[in-house]
């Protein structure tokens, strides 16, 4: 009998992200026990308690306080990198050179061109990519794709998609790094766009052409530091200028005809994460939000008269994509599950030398949309996406 893989996992970073990536890699092999085992190797971080703590709390086998150290360890197969944005792209170029595959958060990098070498990196050193777009491994997102891909839907005409947030809403929540751009690249556009952004290309295809506007609603915070999850700690004495958007909203074109409306913000009071979209075509429409995420709203215009409407479909049956591997129908997963079926699929195709999507190259598609939102918010014209970077 063939042993299962093992991939030796080598984290850098421990907050939210790290939290979230590490209990997907324990509970992986519960529910997919034919997949690659997760090995929970080796974390870095640089304060030196706070790694030992998370190591322990995670149930990594050994820390770092260097993440170039965890790089050079050839007891690593893939280095996760979910530490703040303005990290991503050194991590990630030097870690590919060490012949180590790259697990990175969203969004790929802080401008299309550092994802271009990040990209670049993998496909020279032969090594494999993935960007953390989790909400794309929802059974319902997965059903709705192949619902489409089918044909179910016919043409599609329209693309609606919210991230709804409201965690920065008090003028007195601090300048966490999340709203830094030195350290962030962008605010709500880089963070929660960059995901309704995966969900659409995913579903219905590439973007060509966009307009959009940014808004900073707050202008001036106490400084501050994320203190686990979205809580922060403030300082009461100092203040900083919010140079990134609070919101960010935008029309576009997509390849295939469809038009698309996408609106993202930290500033919708009572939604706290609400990521939504909704698709329209010509024989049906489906529509989705994580917040009710095992539910997919579909419909059929082909249902008799009288009775056409959306229907409420639990994706827990065992024709959903994953929903086998956990509970009987009716059994509910959760937002960590949407990790596990990122990873399983992941790991599983470097053992198989598959493809698997999303990857830098997603990555890249990605960071050149949100860059076409800042051109456009810039200049207040159309940006032809397809000829940035
Ligand atoms: O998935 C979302 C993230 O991309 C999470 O809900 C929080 O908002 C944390 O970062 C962003």
């Amino acid at each position: 009998m063939e042993m299962t893989k093992e991939i030796r996992i080598g984290m850098v970073g421990y907050k939210f992200m790290g939290k979230a990536h590490s209990h997907a890699y324990r509970d992986l092999p519960f529910f997919f026990n034919e997949a690659p085992i997760p090995v929970l190797t080796a974390i870095a971080g640089r304060d030196e308690a706070g790694v030992a703590a998370a190591a322990r709390q995670f149930g990594f086998a050994s820390f770092e306080t260097d993440w170039r150290k965890l790089i050079e360890r050839d007891d690593i197969d893939v280095i996760d990198i979910v530490t703040p944005n303005n990290t991503h792209a050194e991590i990630a170029i030097a870690a590919a050179k060490a012949g180590k595959h790259v697990i990175c958060e969203k969004p790929l990098a802080m401008t299309v061109e550092q994802a271009l070498a990040m990209r670049d990196a993998v496909q020279a050193a032969g090594v494999r990519g993935l960007i953390c777009h989790n909400y794309r491994f929802a059974p319902a997102i997965q059903y709705a794709k192949q619902l489409i891909a089918e044909g179910r839907l016919g043409r599609i005409y329209h693309v609606r998609a919210q991230y709804l947030q409201d965690w920065i809403m008090d003028p007195q929540f601090p300048l966490v790094w999340r709203l830094r751009k030195d350290v962030t690249g962008s605010g709500a556009l880089g963070d929660i766009a960059a995901h309704i952004v995966d969900l659409a290309r995913f579903l219905v295809g590439e973007i060509t052409e966009l307009t959009g506007t940014l808004e900073t609603f707050i202008k001036t915070r106490p400084l501050g530091e994320m203190s686990g999850g979205l809580s922060a700690t403030r300082d009461a004495n100092a203040t900083g200028e919010v140079d990134v958007d609070d919101a960010a909203a935008f029309l576009a074109h997509f390849a295939n005809g469809a038009l698309g409306v996408f609106e993202a913000t930290r500033f919708a009071g009572g939604n706290r994460n609400g990521n939504r979209i909704e698709v329209s075509g010509e024989k049906g429409s489906i529509r989705w939000d994580l917040e009710n995420m095992n539910n997919l709203q579909v419909y059929l215009h082909e249902d008799e008269p009288g009775l056409q409407g959306f229907r409420t479909i639990n994706c827990t049956e065992e024709q959903h994509p994953f929903a086998s591997a956990y509970w009987p129908a009716g059994h509910i997963i959760g937002y960590e599950h949407t990790f596990i079926n990122l990873f399983a699929t992941y790991f599983q195709s470097l053992v198989d030398g598959t493809p698997c999507q999303p990857d830098f190259d997603d990555g890249v598609q990605n960071q050149r949309v949100l860059a076409a939102v800042e051109a456009s918010s810039q200049t207040g014209r159309w940006v032809d996406v397809t000829s940035i970077g």
